[in-house]
């Protein structure tokens, strides 16, 4: 027995905490008086939350303890994601759900007096995310946790996460989201495994006491990683798996040195310096800014989460790394982590003196990466300089990977020059980059795109070279959401309708829900079916009146798209579609008009001036279309502030119709698309991302398509001429002539110029005038179609009961399968 181990004989044999409501009262209670210290008079609504949200957490905590110690004994592999982003939003309704407490602690807190909706709302979002990528992450360690995989989600514990969005005259405001201010109950902090993690200095060559030549990383500024642990509990399993997140800090308070020689200021500034890593997550979403302190945050990821993986190695199974590739897997969500690739080389050579082919093979048979994304912004290149400075034993590693491969490249492919040029994961140049999608490629295993599309156009474009080399490492994984969150907890009055009807399985077999369709014939289910989608768009519409001050009816169609403002998701071609139905209503073309809610919402990459522009636009438009009495409950929009996790549970279940409108091509799945569907919102999209496998799964018939091909807008390049297409077009012409009349913005004159130009660029990459006829037509068949109430609400119903691909079981289950090979642990 270490002597770290103790006896916990007493506790052990103690009966477990309840499951009552009245265990949940009491439970409340004594954290109240005793890890509170409140009497009866002081309990404000924050209080009440904690109390909540501990007595919750005592419920996991032994669960917990029981997952880890059940993995340690069966010593079975395990997968690491590695990712710099985890959206998780918030963990007290997820935990309540997971935990099978909901009704119990409904009654707790009537008893107590206390509103259950306060409460949730009571907490702040953990919005350690930009958008999909990270929501992706979240939504995989739910669903690794219910299907019971020994999975451990590593990241970074952003003392502040994605900004806050508030709207000042129509423009995008970002302010500071300091989410921990009020504790954060699901945290705990475990120094006892802090890493430290070298930055700077060099590498010099030495020979050990083998007389064995070597190489070291000397002269580094030490920056200390410490974890906070994140229970993830499984759906009523018993199962709680475990995120960690590291948090910078400097090895000494101060240095003492500096400190003695009277430098006080200097002192301070290394810790500020070290802690700066941790402080702030980059609201760059699908684009990269090449910021040194980012390379910061990506190695300080990889190198604590691979050194705390190797630790834990060590403690079971000594320095016999025989085994290790067998045993353990990192999936690396983008490139984001990949410098991880070298850093476990690194280590296990330098550290373990592996050699480098007993190092490579480990390495190479360990690490497994998943690609996001297509356009040439999000790839990451690090500049040589960069890495030289900061990381020099990691590059030196990156050129030894570098020869190696294209020696062997040289081999297969002789006298091909051309080909090595391009496959090298140094690009050469002015200045020499680092490619990070090839160091990830040439280090795995496995190589995955995220819905079918975006897997077929790796290979055949970006990848091809690779795909030639190593086609078996290719493969396609689509992405999912969790239905846990997505509809059981986000969605109640669905949920109770669909367990009446058909039982609760599907929280676990998304599948199950397939058996809806057949009750879309019954009428009476229809009706019910109506009402849930009623009361959810009534609670959105209350939402949107505080937030926007603008009345949503809801009996009007309620006309979706919320995600990050970006020009390829074209934000603006929705916009157009609203001042084309404006444009009718003012000329009396509204007969047999079907009333309209539009609710645009998304953050904009705070550098990212279209972007900007984009939701300036809306507001402005919004403006004089809200304040028309000549509209009136025809037609109106909003664009919605700050939308974020916790947004999208009110949002997604009130959808009717749902904006996937992407130039095709482009977004490599999308996941939003998923929350809507299985909500029973209709799809409007184009022939993009998992669009396509939704339109597979629902029928032709249930999804309104637009829009080019990403095989024509490829072919559209080059030939494409958007002035033409206005002219030709008397719609078009009249929505382009509003726009340029500064109907919408009479008192800021040109201040759209820069989105009329990009609407009439030759260049426009995303070719939003090609598509603006189609998307006209298909909103057209989607508000005729929304007049036969009878035929909607079945089509509704369809979409959820065909919406089971699209759960992270599924996506989980896939990844498993193929790539992990994990066994699941039971519980005892
Ligand atoms: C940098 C991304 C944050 C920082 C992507 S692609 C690249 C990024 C880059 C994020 N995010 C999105 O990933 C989602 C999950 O796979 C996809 O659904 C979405 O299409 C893609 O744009």
């Amino acid at each position: 027995m270490s002597k770290n181990t103790i006896q916990l004989r007493s506790l052990n044999d103690a009966p477990r905490v309840g499951q009552t409501s009245d265990d949940l009262v009491n439970g409340m209670q004594r954290h109240f008086l005793r890890t509170l210290g409140l009497s009866k008079a002081c309990i404000s609504d924050h209080y009440k939350y904690q109390a909540l949200a501990l007595t919750i957490r005592d419920r996991l905590m032994e669960n917990w303890k029981d997952t880890k110690e059940a993995v340690q004994e069966t010593d079975g592999k395990r997968t690491y994601y590695l990712s710099l982003e985890f959206l998780m939003g918030r963990a007290l309704g997820n935990a309540i759900l997971n935990l099978g407490l909901d009704e119990q602690a409904t009654q707790a807190l009537h008893d107590l007096g206390i509103d259950i909706e306060e409460m949730i709302e009571a907490e702040a979002d953990a919005g350690l995310g930009n958008g999909g990528l990270g929501r992706l992450a979240a939504c995989f360690i739910d669903s690794c946790a219910t299907l019971q995989l020994p999975v451990t989600g590593y990241g970074i514990r952003y003392e502040y996460g994605m900004f806050r969005q508030s709207i000042v005259d129509g423009f995008q405001q970002e302010s500071p989201d300091h989410w921990l201010r009020e504790g954060n109950i699901w945290e705990m902090e475990r120094p006892e495994y802090i890493q430290a993690i070298h930055f700077g200095g060099y590498s010099e060559s030495y020979h050990d006491d083998n007389g064995i030549l070597r190489s070291r990383w000397v002269g580094t500024h030490d920056v200390l990683a410490v974890p906070y642990d994140t229970p993830i509990p499984g759906y009523k399993n018993g199962t709680v798996n475990t995120l960690r997140l590291w948090k910078s800090a400097a090895t000494d308070e101060f240095d003492l040195g500096e400190f003695n020689a009277g430098d006080y200021a200097g002192s301070v500034a290394q810790k500020n310096n070290a802690e700066h890593i941790s402080m702030v997550l980059y609201p760059n979403d699908s684009s990269e800014n090449g910021k040194e302190l980012r390379l910061r945050q990506q190695y300080f990821l990889a190198s604590a989460s691979i050194k705390d993986v190797l630790r834990q190695w060590v403690e079971v199974h000594g320095e016999d790394f025989s085994e290790f590739a067998a045993k353990n897997c990192f999936q690396l969500n983008d490139t984001h982590p990949t410098v991880s690739v070298a850093e476990l080389m690194r280590i296990l050579m330098d550290d373990y003196r592996l050699t480098w082919d007993e190092s490579w093979a480990i390495t190479s048979k360990t690490m497994a990466y998943t690609n996001h994304t297509l356009l040439p912004e999000a790839l990451e290149r690090w500049s040589v300089r960069l890495f030289s400075h900061l990381l020099p034993r990691i590059l030196d590693i990156i050129y030894e990977i570098n020869a190696r491969f294209l020696k062997e490249l040289a081999k297969k492919y002789p006298g091909d020059v051309a080909r090595q040029r391009r496959m090298s994961i140094i690009e050469e140049g002015d200045e020499q980059q680092v490619r990070m999608a090839y160091l990830a490629i040439v280090g795995s295993f496995s190589i995955n795109g995220v819905a079918q599309l975006h897997s077929d156009l790796l290979v055949e474009g970006l990848f091809a070279d690779f795909y030639d080399l190593w086609p078996a490492k290719f493969n396609n994984k689509t992405n999912g959401v969790t239905q846990r969150r997505w509809m059981a907890w986000c969605n109640p009055s669905l949920t109770q309708l669909i367990n009446k009807n058909i039982g609760d399985s599907w929280i676990t077999q998304l599948d199950e829900l397939r058996r809806l369709a057949p009750l879309a014939e019954q009428a009476s289910f229809r009706k019910q079916w109506a009402a849930c989608k009623r009361e959810n768009k009534e609670t959105l519409a209350a939402i949107v009146q505080e937030e926007c001050g603008v009345t949503f009816s809801p009996d009007a169609m309620f006309d979706i798209q919320v995600k990050r403002i970006h020009e390829y998701k074209r934000q603006l071609l929705n916009v157009l579609h609203v001042i084309h139905l404006y444009d009718r209503i003012k000329r009396s073309d509204a007969d047999n008009w079907t009333n309209r809610c539009v609710l645009i919402g998304g953050k904009a990459a705070p550098g990212y001036y279209m972007a900007k522009k984009i939701i300036k636009l809306v507001n402005s438009v919004a403006e004089v279309v809200n304040n028309d009495p000549d509209v009136g409950d025809k037609l109106k929009i909003v664009f919605f502030p700050n939308y974020r996790v916790s947004a999208m549970e009110k949002i997604a279940p009130a959808a009717d119709l749902s904006e996937q409108i992407s130039t095709a091509g482009k977004e490599a799945s999308g996941t939003g698309n998923m929350k809507f569907m299985m909500n029973g919102a209709l799809t409007i999209g184009t022939l993009d991302g998992a669009n396509i496998e939704i339109r597979e799964e629902v029928g032709d018939e249930n999804f309104f398509l637009f829009g080019l091909t990403a095989e024509e807008v490829e072919q559209t390049r080059g030939n494409y001429n958007p002035n033409a297409i206005i002219e030709a077009d008397e719609d078009f012409k009249r929505v382009m002539n509003l726009l340029q009349s500064a109907h919408f913005n009479q008192f800021e004159l040109g201040l759209f110029d820069d989105v009329i130009n990009a609407i009439r660029c030759e260049n426009d990459p995303w070719l939003t005038a090609a598509d603006f006829r189609s998307f006209i037509d298909a909103q057209q068949e989607a508000a005729t179609a929304y007049q036969d109430k009878t035929q909607w609400l079945k089509m509704s119903i369809y979409n959820t009961a065909f919406s089971g691909k699209f759960s992270t079981d599924r996506t989980m289950q896939d990844y498993n399968r193929d790539i992990w090979g994990l066994t699941p642990v039971k519980l005892k």
